[in-house]
């Protein structure tokens, strides 16, 4: 058991026993010992084979004890027993917004709700805008929650539906009857959240059965949705669907296209190939009934007469149409890629000191880093004020002298303030290499007011990059109100860069918003955003978003190797 599933059952224990109306100490205490427990630097298992758990800041013997008990045998009877005390429908309701162990204590306790089914109910009802503690707006909140979360519900974060697809192509590909095998769908065009797995094969008519067989005995499925001879659907344990569909060798260059998509990619090239006097579908391409062969993907784009559509692309958004003109944009492909911008380090809110980050970043063969620790407003995240920037940058200069092949680049992600004025003086900014500004607070302006706040902010002759553009958590908060269409074009004027935020949980420039960006002449930079060594590598999810954005390699500025980056900021920087 890792630190952050034992975290998470601490925390989870403080919660429970608040439910129960348990001591406010010793909840308290639970709480403490998770977020103590969150953030260690040193190696968990270590530190309770030696003992020294027990000398923690806010870990006592009681916490100590369990802890152990976890890591040494992976389960802690006392959990389980405290959980089976209460019903397992309430720790569901704990995580709609809006709704704490307090309230759902009382919303229990006075009307016996307890799943969040029956929550959402009762606000229909209003039964809990009478409540006392609550009221019309406590009520109405708690309902777009549950709203919200169905919606969230139905979909997957790329990462973690990248990582199941892996096992279970691993698992299939075992089975020697399955001729050719590819994840289709939303993760092959790298959507950033996913609704089920797509997997294609193809295979001889008499396999089918056997590989379904194989198929519906996968050892991390939970049920079977459907089991068919040429397609099934599987819920895995993670609680996401896959779906398996088997053609014959002749069929799978088009089955792929088809369950690649999207729909309405798909659509739009189909009546397009009915212009063209064909009949396309996922079994093939048709000239007055005739066959026409095709066995990979680029054969049906070379027959149609148009170039080839990579994957990230085939959203129905124009790339038929330059396709078939032969304009389609030349997409970054991930190389060269040379730097990192936007890392934290433990100056402010991040694990790693800026020694570990660069020496984490030489291993990766980069050539520069630019660290970026929070400013002063952001005190939750322990962000830099001028003193501490100047101790930083001694560091940096330390750093710098000492190494040969490789540069720190000083960077601050300065906060954006409600008015667009930043956080920093411009003497202090003058200071950094690069600045990114980003907005971490008063998420609720209206669309004109956050628009001038970031068009102010981003106006400062200091600011090299707009840093996480609209603030959406996927699947977990809603981008604040911006008109990014005027950030874009302001953006363009201004020569500054617009970041596309790596961390799998923002991907955030949208890259619906490439084609625009580009069209304004906007660089980006894939940023990880990193928090730890292990975030560094975000930046790939980055690359794909580019690609879905249409940027290319000359507007990445990843892609600048750290002579040209230099000399980059420094004709930007207004001296
Ligand atoms: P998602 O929602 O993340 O699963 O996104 P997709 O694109 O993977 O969608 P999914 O799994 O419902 O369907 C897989 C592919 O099958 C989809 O990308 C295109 C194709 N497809 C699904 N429904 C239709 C349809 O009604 N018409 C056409 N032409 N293709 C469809
Ligand atoms: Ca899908
Ligand atoms: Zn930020």
């Amino acid at each position: 058991m890792d630190r952050k599933s034992v975290a998470k059952i601490l925390k989870e224990i403080g919660t429970i026993l608040e439910l129960k109306g348990d001591n406010p100490f010793k909840t308290r205490a639970y709480y403490n010992g998770a977020r103590t427990i969150e953030s260690l630097t040193e190696n968990l298992n270590n530190l309770v084979e030696s003992g020294e758990i027990a000398n923690l800041r806010g870990i006592g013997q009681a916490l100590s004890d369990k802890i152990s008990t976890l890591i040494k045998t992976g389960s802690l009877p006392y959990y389980d027993e405290l959980k089976s005390t209460i019903p397992s429908g309430l720790l569901d309701m704990i995580k709609i917004p809006g709704l704490g162990a307090k309230k759902v204590k009382i919303v229990y306790d006075k009307l016996g709700i307890s799943s969040v089914g029956e929550l959402e109910y009762a606000c229909r009802e209003n039964r809990l805008r009478d409540l006392e503690g609550f009221g019309e707006k406590s009520q109405q909140n708690i309902l777009s929650g549950i709203e919200l979360r169905k919606k969230y519900n139905e979909r997957f974060l790329y990462p973690v539906a990248l990582n199941e697809s892996e096992k279970i192509k691993n698992y299939l590909i075992q089975n020697e009857k399955i001729i050719q095998l590819e994840v289709a769908g939303s993760l092959r065009r790298k959507l950033e959240t996913v609704k089920d797995i797509d997997v294609v094969c193809s295979c001889l008519e008499e396999d089918r059965k056997e590989i379904m067989d194989f198929f519906d005995s996968y050892p991390e499925k939970l049920s079977t949705i459907n089991k068919g001879e040429t397609k099934s659907t599987i819920t895995l344990e993670s609680g996401i669907n896959c779906d398996l569909r088997l053609v014959e060798e002749d069929s799978f260059a088009f089955l792929l296209h088809h369950s690649t998509g999207s729909k309405e990619h798909n659509t739009e090239l189909r009546g397009y190939a009915k212009e063209l006097g064909f009949k396309m579908n996922e079994y093939g391409l048709f000239s007055d009934e005739q066959n026409i062969a095709c066995t990979t993907e680029e054969e049906i784009f070379e027959k149609l007469n148009m170039d080839y559509i990579p994957c990230e692309l085939r959203e129905g958004m124009g790339e038929i149409e330059l396709a078939q003109k032969k304009q389609l944009p030349e997409l970054y492909d991930g190389n060269p890629f040379y730097g990192l911008f936007h890392i934290h380090t433990t100056y402010s809110d991040g694990a790693n000191t800026i020694e570990e980050i660069v020496e984490a970043c030489q291993d990766l063969n980069l050539q520069y880093v630019g660290i970026c620790d929070h400013s002063k407003a952001a005190f939750y995240a322990n962000g830099l004020n001028e003193e501490r920037v100047k101790q930083q940058h001694e560091e940096i200069n330390k750093i710098n002298a000492s190494l040969t092949n490789f540069k720190v680049l000083k960077g601050i992600e300065v906060d954006v303030l409600t008015d667009g004025s930043l956080d920093f003086d411009d003497s202090t900014l003058s200071e950094f290499d690069f600045v990114v500004a980003s907005v971490h607070s008063q998420f609720n302006l209206s669309e004109d007011a956050m628009t001038e706040r970031i068009i102010k902010a981003i106006s400062n002759p200091f600011v090299t990059m707009l840093g996480h553009p609209t603030g959406r958590l996927l699947l977990g908060r809603e981008p604040y109100k911006v008109n990014m269409e005027k950030v874009i074009e302001v953006a363009g004027k201004l020569g500054k860069v617009i970041e596309i935020n790596s961390s799998p949980y923002r991907l955030d420039l949208d890259w619906r918003l490439g084609k625009l960006a580009n069209e304004h002449g906007v660089k980006t930079a894939l940023n990880p955003d990193a928090h730890s060594i292990e975030g560094l590598t975000d930046y790939k999810y980055g690359i794909g978003i580019a690609r879905k954005g249409r940027f290319n390699k000359e507007s990445v500025l990843n892609t600048y190797n750290a002579k040209k980056i230099e000399s980059y900021f420094k004709e930007k920087h207004p001296h």
